[in-house]
């Protein structure tokens, strides 16, 4: 069986470890968001591809949810007293290896897609990782401009997540770079040969969003022959984890389970997980002629998240 999944980080990431487990002989591709990429320290970081890389290859940060474990923070801190930051953005020393492998690779003309392959060389995550794609896009969202005046500016989401930890009104998110990317080589003829296309309980925004805006993947995804079925990361009117309700209200989304279903749109998806406390939303959701189950959502171990997985296998054998 080959399985095709649009992931963000966290979201995406914790749900991959629960797929791997339902589905131990199942092919699995995961096309991984890089509109969070950014260039810090000299160097390129893609959150995404690690939070996954490192989830299923064992080296997370657990409770915290990306970075690795064991983490210090000598190398900031010698960059802090050389006035070099940014300040707020926490790049471990264990992670910073990896940053210099990648950063170094790509220096040498190797694309972001075999750097990706590369690293996972080493962590083994149990799936092909690809890169949306191998240029380069990095959302932006646009902010009141703190200086005053009336007038907007666009920070790096990173900016706007870590530093401002989203608690300014975002009027747009902007994937800059997105209209001249192309798919990393395999995504296209991953979802064109899929057997089911999954969407995780990962961020609709910036993180399913941003893989869809590559020009071609979302006609992919909804011309593909496989059922499509996501998994809502909105629980009861919020996000599980994380600022989501944010970036959802720049686009005019509301925060709910049926909401999200309807913004991605029965041109796009066949199936659609809620949370059981949910369960109101099913008819709201079928009525968009999305087909629709309520099932416990929470992640809160590998083998409820498991379980989750086996509900979005079976929905998709359902719409099939
Ligand atoms: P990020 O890139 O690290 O932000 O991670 P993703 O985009 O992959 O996923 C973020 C989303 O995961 C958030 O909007 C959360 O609401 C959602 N999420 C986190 N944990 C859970 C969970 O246990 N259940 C569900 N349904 N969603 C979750
Ligand atoms: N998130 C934070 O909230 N604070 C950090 O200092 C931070 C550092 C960091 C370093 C490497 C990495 O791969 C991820 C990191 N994140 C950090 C997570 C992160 O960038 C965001 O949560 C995501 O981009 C949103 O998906
Ligand atoms: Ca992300």
């Amino acid at each position: 069986q080959r399985i095709v999944v649009l992931a963000g980080g966290i979201g995406g990431a914790r749900f991959l470890r629960g797929l791997k487990a339902a589905a131990p002989e199942a092919e699995i591709t995961v096309i991984g968001n890089t509109g969070d990429d950014i260039h810090l320290f000299g160097l390129k970081v893609c959150p995404d591809l690690d939070t996954v890389m490192y989830t299923l290859g064992g080296g997370i940060h657990e409770e915290q949810g990306w970075g690795r474990a064991g983490e210090s923070f000598a190398v900031k801190e010698e960059l802090a007293a050389y006035g070099v930051g940014p300040e707020w953005f926490g790049l471990g020393d264990r992670d910073f290896a990896t940053h210099i492998v990648r950063t170094q690779m790509l220096g040498a003309g190797y694309p972001l897609s075999a750097v990706t392959e590369a690293l996972c060389a080493r962590w083994r995550p149990g799936v092909r990782l690809l890169p949306m794609s191998d240029d380069r896009v990095e959302t932006h969202v646009l902010i009141d401009d703190p200086e005053g005046g009336g007038a907007r500016k666009a920070v790096h989401f990173q900016e706007y997540w870590v530093r401002m930890r989203a608690a300014v009104p975002a009027h747009a998110i902007v994937p800059v770079g997105a209209e001249q990317a192309k798919p990393a080589p395999g995504v296209l003829e991953a979802v064109a040969a899929a057997d089911v296309v999954l969407f995780p309980p990962s961020n609709p925004v910036v993180s399913v969003g941003t893989i869809l805006g590559v020009p071609g993947v979302r006609e992919a995804v909804a011309n593909a022959a496989a059922p499509v079925v996501g998994l809502s990361p909105i629980v009861g009117g919020a996000p599980v984890r994380g600022m989501a309700d944010k970036v959802l209200a720049a686009v005019g989304v509301e925060s709910t389970a049926a909401a999200v279903a309807r913004h991605y749109g029965a041109g796009l998806l066949d199936g659609w997980l809620v949370d059981s406390v949910d369960s109101e939303a099913v008819a709201e959701v079928e009525t968009a002629g999305i087909r629709c189950r309520a099932v416990p959502l929470m992640m809160t171990d590998v083998e409820a998240t498991a379980e989750m997985a086996r509900q979005a296998l079976a929905l998709a054998e359902e719409v099939r």
